[in-house]
C-alpha cells in the first residue's frame, strides 16, 4: 500500500502536501517497514535455528534411547543373559532364519514335543498356579539354542486350565538376576498391585476369579514388556464355560503362536534377543507352542469324524497369527474367543496378539493336514503343524 501524491493525506483532508515533501514521506515510510521486515526476518531465521537444534538434540535423543536399549543400558541389563548382546547401535544382525545343524532331522526326531493336548482341569474352587521364573538354555527349533527367560523351564509356560467362577491363585517364584512379574489377561484385577514386579529370589502371590471363558494370554510385563515376551514369558490360561455350553469336542489342543529375534544362528552357542530386529519385527523364528516345526515331526492326531478343537492364542510379541487349516474349514470359530457365539465355516480366523481364538475342525477323510499361520511367512519361519487324521503314513511339509 502506497499513498499517491496528489491524495490528500489521513488527518490532513484539506492542505495539499508538497509532492516533494510526500516523496520522502514515502521514502520515510519505505525504509520503516524494511527496517521492520528485517527485524522480523532475523527473528525468524533465530527461531528457526533454535527449533532445529532442538529437534536435532531430540532425534539425538531418541536414538540414544534405542541404542541404550538395544545395549541395555536403559534397564540396566547390559551383560545380562539373553538381553541385546549383538549390537550397540541401531542395526539388526543378519537373518538366521533356518539354520540348521547336519543332524537336524535327527535332532527333531528324538526332542519330544511340547504337549498340545489341554491338560484336564483342576477341581474344587481354586486352581493353585505356581510359576517358577528362570533364565535358561531352551531350543526353539532343531538344534538351535536361545538364552530364554521362562516361566517353568520352557517356552511357552505350562498350560493352564480352569473353569469359569474358579479362583486362581497365582504364586511366582523368581529364580532369576532380575526382576520379573506375571500379567494374566484373564484376571480382572488392579495390574498395579498384582502384576507387580518380584525381586531375584523373592516370592509373590496373587488372586483372580476366573470370570470369562476362553483361551487367554500370561505375560510378563516388565519393562521393556517386548523383550520379555520375545525371550519367552508367556504361556496360556484356558477357561471352560460351564458344563454343557460348547457343542463336544473328542480331542482339544492349546497352540500358542510366538516369534523369535536371534543375536547369532544358535548353533554352536545359544543366540540372546536382538531387540532391533525385535522392534523391526523381522524375527528368525515363528514358532508353535515354542519350536519349529515340532508337530511336523510329532503330529497331533485325531480320527476322521472326529470334532478337534484348537484352544489358539497367540503371544507375539508383534505378529499376528491367521489360522488356517489346509484341506478344511473351520466349522466352529469362536472370534476372539468371545464363546457365547461361533461363526461357522470360516477359512482363516484372526488370533491378535495378545489375544485367542478357539476353533473346532470335522475332517472326515483320513489324511495330512497342515495347521498354519496364512500369513506364510510365519509358515517359511516355522509355524506349521500336521493334523494327522486316521494314522495316516508319511509326512509333508507345506
Ligand atoms: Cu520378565
Amino acid at each position: 500500500m502506497a499513498y499517491q501524491a496528489s491524495q490528500p493525506i489521513t488527518g490532513l483532508p484539506h492542505q495539499q502536501v508538497d509532492p516533494h515533501e510526500a516523496r520522502h514521506i514515502l521514502i520515510g515510510l519505505v525504509a520503516v517497514l524494511l527496517g521492520v521486515a528485517v527485524g522480523v526476518l532475523i527473528l525468524v531465521v533465530v527461531w528457526m535455528g533454535d527449533s532445529a537444534s532442538t529437534a536435532q538434540r531430540q532425534a539425538q535423543a531418541a536414538a540414544d534411547k534405542v541404542a541404550a536399549a538395544t545395549s541395555g543400558r536403559t534397564t540396566g541389563m547390559a551383560g545380562m543373559p539373553g538381553m541385546g548382546t549383538s549390537t550397540t547401535a541401531a542395526i539388526a544382525t543378519p537373518s538366521f532364519a533356518g539354520a540348521a545343524p547336519a543332524n537336524a532331522d535327527a535332532i527333531a526326531d528324538a526332542r519330544k514335543a511340547f504337549p498340545a493336548e489341554l491338560p484336564a482341569v483342576t477341581p474344587g474352587p481354586v486352581v493353585a498356579v505356581n510359576l517358577g521364573i528362570n533364565h535358561e538354555v531352551v531350543q526353539i527349533a532343531p538344534g538351535i539354542k536361545y538364552n530364554a527367560w521362562t516361566f517353568g523351564h520352557g517356552a511357552p509356560g505350562p498350560v493352564i486350565h480352569a473353569s469359569l467362577g474358579q479362583t486362581v491363585r497365582v504364586t511366582l517364584t523368581n529364580n532369576a538376576p532380575m526382576a520379573h512379574s506375571v500379567d494374566f489377561h484373564a484376571a480382572r484385577i488392579a495390574p498395579n498391585v498384582a502384576f507387580r514386579d518380584v525381586d531375584p529370589g523373592q516370592s509373590f502371590s496373587f488372586s483372580f476369579k476366573a470370570t470369562a471363558p476362553g483361551v487367554f494370554m500370561y505375560h510378563c510385563g516388565t519393562k521393556p514388556v517386548l523383550a520379555h515376551i520375545a525371550n519367552g514369558m508367556y504361556g496360556a490360561i484356558v477357561v471352560d464355560p460351564p458344563a454343557g455350553t460348547l457343542p463336544a469336542a473328542d480331542r482339544q489342543y492349546v497352540l500358542v503362536a510366538s516369534e523369535w529375534y536371534l543375536s547369532s544362528d544358535g548353533l554352536k552357542q545359544a543366540a540372546s534377543l536382538d531387540m532391533v530386529k525385535a522392534h523391526q519385527m523381522t524375527p528368525d523364528w515363528v514358532t508353535w507352542n515354542g519350536y519349529a516345526g515340532q508337530y511336523v515331526k510329532h503330529p497331533l492326531t485325531a480320527m476322521p469324524g472326529e470334532t478337534v478343537r484348537f484352544w489358539v492364542m497367540d503371544a507375539g510379541p508383534s505378529f499376528t497369527t491367521a489360522f488356517h487349516v489346509v484341506g478344511t474349514l473351520l466349522n466352529r470359530a469362536w472370534i476372539n474367543q468371545d464363546m457365547t457365539q461361533y461363526q461357522r465355516n470360516v477359512q482363516t480366523a484372526l488370533v491378535a496378539a495378545g489375544g485367542g481364538g478357539v476353533f473346532d475342525v470335522k475332517i472326515d477323510q483320513p489324511g495330512l493336514y497342515p495347521v498354519v499361520s496364512h500369513s506364510f511367512a510365519s509358515v517359511d519361519m516355522g509355524q506349521v503343524a500336521l493334523l494327522n487324521v486316521g494314522n495316516t503314513a508319511g509326512t509333508m511339509s507345506h
